[in-house]
């Protein structure tokens, strides 16, 4: 029996990349003039696009297979219509995502990176590091409490600080206080912690009107998408002290990071690595290999996207 054809959407780790051609007939963008007929699955991550030209460009395209828990590369409403299955990557990254967030949180509280610089330039022997702020005990704000933003709160309760949030709906029996808005959570707390999921819902929440709120004290944490922060903005308001600082793994247009953020001392800046350990991109990786294996044998996924959830069959 021939195998399935399955498009590989570019970035894939190697591991990924590999591991989908050991299984399966495994096509690539370049072989789409003369196979796009036969690719009936397609893998892909958070910076490959699967739009809607592409969905319409593979007449037989049953299953998208998303590396990631974010899919806002995917042409949701356009894959739906045409009853292809859309799986993610929920859970198996939580612990790594919100240990990023936590990282990202101390790291700018405690000026960990400057107070780093501070002793490989041989400062200290001139004098002590100055005295710097502290997460025990602060008020943060989870901006988005799904299961990233609990693992976020759990481990911030370790620390000994009060969790509040905002969700588009109010979570039932967590112990957690609710903000009606962003605008409003950010008002009573010293950090926020944005871990929302990125797309059109979500574009440019976090304001003006949300960093002013936080303000001149206050840090803002973004794991989640870069869209969901009015970058420009961000910019702005660090650089006019209207913000105390930042701590950003995510950007508006990866991999570029403006000259304004790279600039500044009071921001810490990752390179989008929240789910980016050994173990959780294994488990990230089986689980995507799953799906797709499972939706060949029976037009099942193992973590269906919340969309498909009213779908029948799923
Ligand atoms: C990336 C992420 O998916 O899960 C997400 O939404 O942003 C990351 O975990 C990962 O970098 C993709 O390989």
């Amino acid at each position: 029996m021939s195998r399935p054809t399955i498009l590989r959407v570019p970035p894939l780790s190697p591991q990924l990349h590999d591991a989908v051609a050991e299984r399966y007939d495994a096509v690539d963008p370049a072989d789409l003039d003369t196979r796009a007929g036969d690719v009936v699955g397609i893998v892909c991550t958070n910076t490959g696009p699967v739009d809607a030209d592409l969905i319409a460009a593979l007449p037989r395209l049953g299953v998208i297979a998303n590396h990631g828990v974010g899919y806002d590369n995917i042409d949701v409403p356009a894959a739906l219509a045409r009853g292809i299955a859309v799986s993610n990557t929920p859970e198996v990254l939580d612990d790594a995502v919100a240990e990023t967030a936590l990282a990202l949180l101390l790291a700018v509280r405690r000026q960990v990176v400057v107070a780093d610089r501070f002793v490989r330039d041989g400062r200290w022997l001139d004098g002590a590091f100055p005295l710097t702020d502290q997460v025990a005990g602060s008020r943060v704000g989870i901006l988005g409490l799904g299961r990233i933003g609990r693992a976020v709160a759990t481990r911030l309760e370790a620390f000994g600080c009060t969790v509040s949030y905002h969700n588009r709906r109010e979570v039932p029996a967590v112990p957690y206080a609710y903000a009606a808005s962003a605008a409003e959570l950010a008002a009573g707390v010293d950090s926020l912690v944005v871990v929302v999921p990125g797309g059109a819902g979500t574009e440019a929440l976090v304001d003006r009107e949300v960093l002013d709120a936080l303000g001149p004290e206050g840090v803002l944490v973004n794991i989640a998408r870069g869209s969901v922060v009015d970058q420009p903005a961000l910019v702005a308001a660090l650089r006019e002290g209207r913000l105390g600082g930042a701590g950003l793994d995510v950007y508006a247009d990866e991999p570029r990071v403006p000259q304004e953020l790279t600039a500044l001392d009071n921001v810490v800046l990752l390179p989008h690595v929240g789910s980016g350990t050994h173990p959780t991109r294994a488990a990230m990786r089986a689980l995507t290999l799953d799906n797709l294996a499972s939706w060949l044998a029976d037009g099942t996924l193992r973590t269906p996207i919340p969309e498909m959830a009213d779908r029948p069959g799923q």
